[in-house]
């Protein structure tokens, strides 16, 4: 730690989730009370500092995130994970989001602790999501009763193929603004901006990336240099806030933003996102089922750009700045979201201590 006090170790593991990456700890590993544990997380990121340089963060927010785990005492449940973000160049811990894509990482890190045990080639976690309050079931590849990360999966943003993690939700509407449309409308004026302003899973703002400027096709690189349009997305997310039930987000890294444009290689829609303040190198899961919820919710900008597949269980292809994300969403009779799953893949990149 920057105070020069020499610090033990910490019990750790980091894996890449998805496309991002991350510690993973044992939820007793850490300290009980939230300011100490927030502190020593942030020491360990090497944050507030835009380079990360003395700590283990990766100067992005998709690779300064934390899961910590413990074995579930609820019904039906395997593992309890409390998803915190470490923000790169403040001062800041949150757990005010859900991260899909390091929950991918949750299941094969809970057979490695002996938390879960595994159940043949195959182990089905269910992992109940602290953050939020909703469930998701992650299937582990268990050959012989071990955890593989080896296999024929590939997901776009990650270079090479591993083991499939087929991870299902439920009833993940209203998950932080407390319903799927907090405002009550499936369109709401920002700024002069339509939006809708939608929670599936992960609190987002949708809006046509035309009505903002651009086309919604750009690489990273390019957004993230667009000082203007930043300015102009970082201002309606502000007043949304407050019609999201989410308060004031000034320090908060969420709403999400989604810009929408028609796809251009056969999906259901194309995403530019801003988680909020950076832009995404791909999308988030939960983002992307949010996203892709919208497309449904008629009279919202994204159904007007979306093409949508038909029947009650359609694959939305979700196409991102390096490729695209399927989203498999299964419709009650009222046309609403009952499950989302996706593919992710995970890894273990490393097993030890770490040194705050
Ligand atoms: O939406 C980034 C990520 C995420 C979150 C972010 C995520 C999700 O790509 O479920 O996975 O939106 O901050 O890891």
């Amino acid at each position: 730690m920057s105070d020069g006090t020499e610090q033990d170790g910490i019990r750790c593991m980091w894996m890449r989730g998805g496309t991002s990456k991350g510690g993973y700890f044992l939820k007793q590993d850490l300290p009980a009370d939230s300011a100490q544990r927030d502190a020593l997380l942030l020491a360990i990121m090497g944050s507030p500092d835009a380079r990360q340089i003395d700590g283990m963060g990766g100067a992005d927010p998709l690779t300064s995130k934390v899961a910590v785990v413990s074995r579930s005492q609820r019904q039906d449940i395997d593992v309890d994970y409390l998803f915190l973000q470490v923000f790169v160049d403040q001062a800041i811990v949150t757990d005010a989001q859900n991260c899909g894509n390091i929950l991918a990482g949750v299941g094969p890190f809970a057979i490695e602790r002996g938390l879960v045990a595994a159940t043949g080639d195959e182990t089905p976690v269910r992992i109940f999501m602290e953050n939020t309050g909703q469930v998701a079931i992650a299937t582990v590849a268990t050959p012989g009763g071990k955890v593989t990360y080896q296999g024929d999966a590939r997901i776009d943003g990650v270079p090479g193929s591993h083991a499939p993690v087929p991870v299902e939700f439920r009833d993940t509407a209203g998950s932080s603004c407390g319903a799927l449309l907090p405002s009550g409308n499936a369109r709401d004026v920002i700024d002069g901006v339509a939006v809708t302003l939608i929670d599936n899973g992960m609190p987002c703002i949708v809006m046509k990336a035309a009505d903002v400027g651009i086309t919604g096709y750009e690489d990273r690189e390019t957004l993230d240099a667009d000082k203007a349009l930043k300015a102009r997305i970082e201002a309606i997310r502000l007043k949304a806030g407050p019609l999201m039930n989410l308060g004031d987000v000034a320090a908060q890294s969420v709403p999400k933003i989604m810009l929408v444009a028609s796809p251009r290689n056969g999906g259901a829609i194309c995403v530019r996102s801003f988680i909020p303040q950076r832009a995404h190198a791909t999308i988030g899961v939960l983002g992307a089922v949010s996203v892709a919820t919208a497309c449904l919710v008629p009279g919202s900008p994204a159904a007007e750009v979306a093409i949508l597949p038909p029947g009650p269980r359609k694959t939305l292809s979700v196409e991102h700045p390096t490729g695209e994300m399927s989203c498999v969403l299964e419709l009650d009779e009222a046309g609403a979201v009952r499950t989302a799953a996706l593919l992710r893949t995970a890894r273990k990149l490393m097993d030890g201590m770490v040194f705050p």
